[in-house]
């Protein structure tokens, strides 16, 4: 199914005229010569960045997709129109003090109304701007929608706002979120955002179909955080695509960059069912992800890379959603200047190659784009990367 040869044909090389290219990148400018390709294959085959199944997967990406901020882009709302699982309407937790509770029946996502509607969307990675308001309401649904994750690949979705992840948030220190979750699946939901300080009981219980839940939280630290749905089975719902990231600022604004925030999250599928891939529970279990991706989609920034200007600080919100697996994150051909293993602008170490973000962690990245040429950003876990989530930042002149 993964068709590399495809992929890289694919690709839209840009200008790269004097570029101080390393060797990766140079074998990547290489393979636009036909006579070449064979070759470039072999040497990324060789790097491990061959990701099977990511070619066809990316034919029909798309520039201009919508901001995932944008509550009325097309597919929010189609969960109203979608069918629901039998078992997973067996499924009782309006409260999340028994998330931990492992009841023996699983929900599983199953067929959907509306899959061939599905359309393939590269999602965004550049992070939002900040807004001015310091205080935000945000009004979201859990639904079941079907989400294209590749062109031969349609997932049985549980979503936050119709996408996986959810939208993007950025806020600062000191600013109030104000947070409705309403439920619009068979079922129960809930949503559990790691920048806030607050009663779980209370804030993160479930709410079943047709209800709500609201809270009010202030992050008091800055950095890359997860959200996720927390309902029981947890490893199901996050594992079904119910994660987002919140960026929260410093007080004192990091140096000016172009930043891009990746979430990392794990696929576990079943097999199709009208046309959507359901997620395996078992699966989730055993640990053994059919794909890996940044953003939702295995190996998208390939198909379509993050661009930057040579000189540019860069910097990656990398949030792992998992649910299981972590990132190690490194850039080939680059060192980061900085990580932040904390809440920036302190917890800093400087001069790193490879950093291993956990499951429900999240961490901020910085290199300075000193050099032209395409830069593959990894999970240097190669059995993830291999698997999809893998990128191409292109440092043009
Ligand atoms: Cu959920």
């Amino acid at each position: 199914m993964f068709d590399v040869d495809h992929l890289l044909s694919l690709r839209n090389v840009g200008s790269r005229k004097g570029s101080a290219l390393t060797d990766e990148a140079g074998a990547a400018r290489e393979e636009l010569r036909p006579s070449t390709r064979r070759r470039f294959l072999a040497r990324l085959s060789a790097l491990g960045l061959a990701i099977p199944g990511v070619g066809t997967a990316l034919a029909s990406c798309s520039q201009g997709a919508p901001n995932p901020t944008d509550s009325s882009r097309p597919g929010v709302g189609r969960g109203a129109s979608a069918s629901q699982s039998p078992r997973a309407q067996g499924i009782h937790n309006p409260d999340s003090r028994l998330d931990t509770v492992h009841r023996g029946e699983h929900p599983t996502s199953t067929s959907l109304a509306g899959t061939t509607d599905a359309t393939f969307q590269r999602f965004d990675p550049a992070l939002p701007p900040l807004p001015k308001e310091r205080t935000q309401r945000l009004h979201w649904r859990a639904q079941a929608v079907p989400v294209r994750i590749s062109t031969d690949t349609v997932v049985a979705g549980w979503v936050f706002e119709g996408n996986i992840p959810g939208p993007i948030v950025r806020c600062r220190v000191g600013d109030t979120i104000e947070f409705t979750l309403t439920n619009e699946h068979d079922v129960p939901h809930s949503m559990d955002f790691h920048a806030a300080q607050i009663d779980p009981k209370t804030a993160f219980r479930s709410v079943l179909k047709g209800q709500s839940v609201s809270y009010t939280f202030v992050p008091r630290y800055a950095g890359a955080y997860l959200y996720h749905c927390g309902s029981s089975p947890v490893l199901m719902h996050i594992g079904s695509g119910m994660v987002g990231a919140i960026i929260v600022d410093p007080p004192t604004p990091l140096p000016p960059a172009k930043e891009f925030v990746l979430v990392q999250n794990e696929f576990y599928l079943g097999s199709a069912v009208n046309g959507a891939r359901p997620f395996d529970y078992p699966k989730m279990l055993a640990n053994l992800p059919d794909y890996v991706a940044f953003n939702g989609r295995p190996g998208q920034y390939i198909a379509e890379p993050i661009r930057v200007k040579r000189g540019d600080r860069v910097r990656f919100y990398i949030v792992d959603a998992g649910p299981t697996i972590s990132c190690a994150f490194h850039v080939v051909g680059e060192q980061f200047d900085t990580v932040y293993l904390g809440s920036p602008p302190a917890n800093a170490i400087h001069g790193v190659q490879t950093f291993d973000v956990p499951a429900g962690g999240g961490m901020v990245f910085e290199l300075t784009a000193n050099i032209a040429g395409e830069f593959p950003f990894v999970n240097h876990g190669f059995g993830h990367g291999q698997k999809g989530a893998i990128g191409m930042l292109v440092v043009e002149e």
